[in-house]
């Protein structure tokens, strides 16, 4: 298998995290997505990372996809708990972790458009999702050590990678001082071996 990715990427950060913990052997394939003719191109009409190529060479999209796909592949250390209710508790709090992404992304992308084209009220929309799911990620976890009590799962690794990318691309927001077990469970997460492979560098 290959992972079309690049190393700051959140989304292909939870992909190689789910990789790192199923120990499952992926070769990545590194591609910048500012630039024309980028690989995920031929594979993603999207033109998004992260894309998952299988063995036989067919294109899985998009993260959510991929990472349920791998945890199906291996045995190992599985992040999705039987049962539709687990199931449903993991997958829902994992389009929280991934909506905020893209809230974030996208504040990022219109940051980097010129001065005079970029939309404070758009700005200001984003945050406001960045700000109501961190809150409600907070309250979800309440004291607990993971999102599904004493069980890591899929949820703790989306919600990670997330809070992740929040202080690496945007740490203006701060949300680690308003929400002091929030950021704990963080850190906690960071200490992983998975989290402390896959940190993003800035590119
Ligand atoms: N829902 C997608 C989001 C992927 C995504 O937005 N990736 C960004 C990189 S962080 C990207 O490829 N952006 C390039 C573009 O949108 O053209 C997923 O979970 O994989």
């Amino acid at each position: 298998m290959k992972l079309i990715t690049s190393l700051t990427s959140p989304y292909g950060r939870k992909v190689r995290i789910v990789l790192a913990e199923k120990r499952i052997d992926c070769e990545l394939v590194l591609t910048d997505t500012s630039q024309p003719d980028h690989a995920a191109l031929e594979h993603n009409p999207l033109g998004k990372v992260p894309v998952l190529l299988m063995d036989d060479g067919k294109p899985v999209y998009d993260s959510s996809v991929i990472v349920e796909y791998l945890d199906h592949v291996s045995p190992v250390s599985r992040l999705i708990p039987n049962g539709p209710r687990q199931v449903v508790s993991v997958k829902r709090r994992e389009a929280l972790a991934d909506g905020v992404l893209d809230a974030a992304v996208a504040v990022v992308a219109e940051r980097r458009r010129p001065a005079a084209q970029q939309s404070t009220e758009w700005i200001a929309k984003q945050t406001g999702k960045i700000e109501r799911g961190v809150i409600a990620l907070a309250e979800d976890l309440g004291e607990k050590k993971y999102l599904l009590d004493d069980s890591y799962t899929l949820a703790d690794i989306a919600a990670g990678s997330m809070l992740a990318y929040l202080n690496f691309r945007l740490p203006e927001l701060e949300w680690a001082s308003h929400h002091p077990a929030l950021a704990a469970y963080l850190h906690r997460l960071e200490e992983r071996p998975s989290f402390q492979e896959t940190r993003p560098v800035a590119a």
